[in-house]
């Protein structure tokens, strides 16, 4: 339907048309009208929810303005878009981020102070939108901002999760999960009744031939589940720019309620199948083995990739252009193997519902997607029961088929007779049930396929992709190293730092062009501002050992060295290892007297991540760390040389007050095993040293700041193999530290030996996997090396910040710049109202 209005109406339009609030006396009466009408409240019972929600209405409408004023231009200027499909999108808190990026910050705090509120207090009452597990969906949200930031114009498409990630609780030690509600009142999101899209599963395939005699292939019956959309906006840095994130909620399809069964008095079980379908958008699966290969998890992935499609064939058809043309319009970005689905989707709707060839319908397929791999640990790689697809997709299996098919036969031709290759590469896995390969799915249908850091997009080259390298050719193998957003990362998280760098670089525009921090490298001697810097670290440290009193009842001094390893608990990532280096430090310094303990430099080790409910080896380092800290906390021998914290429910927004105050963090992965990381880009920007291994984003991130600003060690991933063959099959013996560490483990000292026997196993008897005894002495001695280097401490601040000033390479802008340029090919959309702030805020 045609709902445009016609010309002569116009005026009234454009007379009355929204303006976004810009003085604090606009903002207030912004948020009085909200309070007052939308929330049906008064002065006389707003609290500091209402408070919150008013503000953040207040903002959101604005916000609203300015996306619909993108969108128009986009559609006028008929660009091509980018569409990152991500089923994770860990956005964390939603208003500061506003806030900052429209440049009213100060603004709404004054308004607010007007009205009765602190700033920060109402910032406090917002939930994380914790829509993702770690890195990769938090990546994503660092994309939104970048992308919306250069003005691109692009779009995420996700999954509007009624349940976000599990909250994580710790009761006697041990992790607990708790559903998090975190929709009960969102003021972020826009729910677009009028954009809904029929999703179909299970039925059956039929082929007849039509009169010109050519083969039509019809899916029919099974059950309908009804796509609606919800839009959060995301406001670009400095920019007018505003873009779209597009979250699907399902419902029953209206119509398709069982009026047969409602009519026999069958009410309960009418309802049920409604609350089948409200199932698919219900929860977000944690990234767990054992959740691997549900029939719910594929019907997510397929309701979700079919939604955004149409939704994007639709916006598509508007431009009236030839199918061909698709690849100048569109670029989809699969993030990870989890929408794959789209390659198939995509071809489906290009030879069954638009009449095209299979091979012109393929080439466009193809030119559309990029696919990105984020880890190469074999576990995370997905496949799908072919049993389970034939019932749930049946159309789209065959199609896979087809691809693989066609796909082997091109094989063949240049490899005639390798039948082993045939085999390694096909789509199809020949086991017991046979699997469809996604990984494999994405790379024949995507014309580039990238890693996140560089050893890792080498070793995707060397390892789990190298038959398709040889198939495809280098060029088809790409890199693009991760990187953060400087604004929530540095401006939200740590403003005083921000404000102190820009108080030096001469305005905000760094968190625009991030190398411009290289000039920070001539104050690195400057004394006032050397104790600037070091005076902002302590303030961060004092915040958080009050969050840490407050949550954990433990006090910790502030002027300790704060050692921190936060983000998800798995054992490649090495979280045993540290907490095996923390009893190895107490029993140190058990072992020391009283003289020799006061040369000790105190130290903090803080540690926060959730382990995936059913991955029970990560809940038992959880359970390790907090006996140890109910230990050692508990020790007058030690006091403040040593504590030990857990802290509980690590998120977005605990990261925003943890990252600031560390002195160093951990990234000790494996060589090898972690694909990049992005916290070590979060914790240096923000004046913090790293330990870590020669892993990821860690190597590039040492060539950038100088490897005298890191603390390295460990094996490094090309011998690993040869280490883990040496475990099988050679006599080894376990590091002698190490060993002394599981003596006192297993004589109870941290309670009951049976609870940790599987972690200590696991070194000892289980092959190592992780190499934790191999990297066990680097590991403590280079500790020794940070305590050391920090009792420097005139030394400590200098490297911070040159290291800080060094870090411009590491910002998610460069990345997208990347991606737009090598895999996308699109160009920014910039607003002729950008930058009139002159950043000068
Ligand atoms: C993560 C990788 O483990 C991490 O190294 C990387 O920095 C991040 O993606 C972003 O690329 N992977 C996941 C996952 O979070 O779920 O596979």
């Amino acid at each position: 339907v045609e709902a445009s209005i016609p010309e002569p109406q116009r005026e009234a339009w454009k007379r009355f048309q929204a303006k976004p609030f810009e003085t604090k006396d606009d903002f207030e009466k912004e948020v009085v009208r909200h309070v007052e009408t939308t929330l049906a409240r008064s002065m006389f019972n707003c609290d500091e929810t209402a408070a919150y929600a008013a503000a953040s209405l207040a903002f959101r409408d604005r916000l609203i303005t300015e996306w619909n004023k993108t969108q128009q231009r986009q559609t006028f200027a008929d660009t091509k878009r980018v569409y990152y499909l991500s089923l994770e999108f860990l956005m964390g808190r939603a208003l500061d981020n506003a806030m900052l990026n429209v440049g009213l910050k100060d603004v709404a705090k004054d308004g607010l102070g007007d009205l009765g509120f602190r700033i920060e207090d109402i910032i406090e009452q917002e939930h994380d939108a914790a829509l993702g597990n770690g890195g990769l969906g938090r990546l994503a949200a660092c994309f939104l901002d970048s992308l919306a930031s250069l003005s691109y114009p692009a779009w995420g498409y996700g999954l509007r999760y009624r349940y976000g990630i599990f909250k994580q609780e710790i009761v006697d030690g041990y992790q607990v999960e708790v559903p998090d509600y975190w929709l009960d009142f969102n003021p972020w999101e826009f729910p677009r009744h009028d954009i809904a899209v029929d999703i179909q599963f299970y039925g059956n395939i039929r082929k007849y031939q039509d009169d010109t005699g050519k083969t039509v292939v019809v899916w029919e019956g099974g059950e309908i589940v009804k796509a609606t959309a919800y839009d959060v906006p995301i406001p670009g840095f400095d920019t007018p720019a505003t873009n779209n994130l597009r979250l699907w909620s399902s419902k029953a399809a209206s119509g398709e309620f069982d009026f047969q069964k409602f009519n026999n008095g069958d009410y309960e079980s009418s309802v049920a199948d409604q609350q089948r379908a409200e199932t698919i958008s219900a929860v977000l699966y944690p990234n767990d083995s054992l959740d691997r290969g549900k029939e719910l998890r594929l019907k997510q992935q397929y309701f979700w990739v079919a939604a955004s499609l149409y939704d994007i064939v639709r916006r598509f058809k508007k431009t009236k252009r030839a199918w061909g043309e698709f690849p100048d319009q569109v670029a989809i970005q699969l993030n990870d193997t989890h929408p794959t689905l789209a390659v198939v989707e995509l071809q489906r709707i290009l030879i069954d519902l638009e009449g095209l060839e299979w091979d012109e319908a393929w080439n466009i397929v193809t030119k559309t997607f990029g696919y990105t791999n984020h880890t190469v640990l074999p576990e995370a790689l997905e496949k799908w029961s072919v049993p389970l697809f034939q019932n749930l997709l049946p159309r789209h299996l065959s199609i896979i088929y087809d691809i693989n098919q066609t796909f082997l036969q091109s094989v063949e031709r240049k490899n005639p007779g390798d039948r082993d290759l045939l085999q390694r590469v096909s789509i199809i896995e020949e086991s017991q049930p046979k699997m469809v390969r996604m990984a494999y799915l994405a790379i024949v249908g995507s014309h580039k396929v990238n890693g996140v850091a560089e050893l890792h997009s080498d070793l995707i080259k060397t390892t789990i992709f190298k038959d398709f390298v040889n198939i495809f050719g280098p060029d088809k193998f790409t890199n693009v190293t991760n990187g953060i957003t400087p604004r929530r990362w540095l401006h939200q998280a740590n403003p005083r730092l921000s404000a102190l760098i820009a108080s030096k670089l001469g305005g905000l525009a760094f968190l625009k062009d991030l190398t411009l921090l290289n000039d920070l490298e001539k104050f690195a001697d400057d004394k006032d501002f050397k104790k600037d810097w070091a005076e902002i670290k302590h303030a961060n440290k004092v915040r958080l050992a009050k969050h840490i009193k407050t949550t954990t009842g433990v006090t910790v001094n502030p002027s300790a060295l704060f050692d921190i390893q936060v983000k998800r608990i798995h054992e490649y990532k090495r979280q045993q290892m540290n907490i095996f280096g923390v009893i190895h430090r107490y029993l140190t310094i058990k072992a020391m007297g009283a003289e020799e303990r006061k040369k000790l430099a105190p130290r903090v080790s803080i540690f926060g991540g959730k382990a995936a409910p059913g991955y029970w080896m990560a809940k038992t380092i959880v359970h390790l760390v907090n006996s140890v800290g109910a230990v050692v906390n508990n020790d007058k021998d030690v006091g403040d040389l040593l504590k030990v914290i857990f802290l509980e429910d690590y998120n977005v927004s605990k990261a925003e007050i943890i990252v600031p105050a560390s002195d160093i963090s951990e990234h000790i992965s494996t060589a090898g095993t972690e694909a990049s990381g992005t916290s070590n880009m979060k914790f240096v920007l923000n004046g913090g040293l790293i330990i870590g291994t020669c892993d990821g984003a860690n190597i590039e991130i040492t060539r950038e700041i100088g490897a005298e600003n890191i603390f390295l060690f460990g094996n490094l991933s090309e011998d690993v193999e040869d280490l883990r063959h040496a475990h099988t099959y050679g006599n080894r013996d376990m590091d002698a530290d190490l060993a002394k560490v599981f003596e006192a483990i297993k004589g109870n000292m941290f309670g009951d030996a049976n609870s940790f026997s599987a972690l200590v196993g696991a070194v000892e008897n289980h092959g190592d996997y992780y190499l934790v005894s191999d990297d066990f002495h680097s590991y403590i001695t280079t500790q020794d090396m940070v305590d050391e280097a920090y009792r420097d401490q005139d030394e400590w601040v200098s490297k911070t910040i040159i290291s800080v000033a060094r870090m411009g390479f590491f910002t998610s802008d460069r990345c997208i710049n990347e991606y737009a340029e090598s895999i996308w090919n699109i160009e920014p959309l910039v607003p002729e109202t950008e930058g009139q702030s002159g950043l000068e805020r």
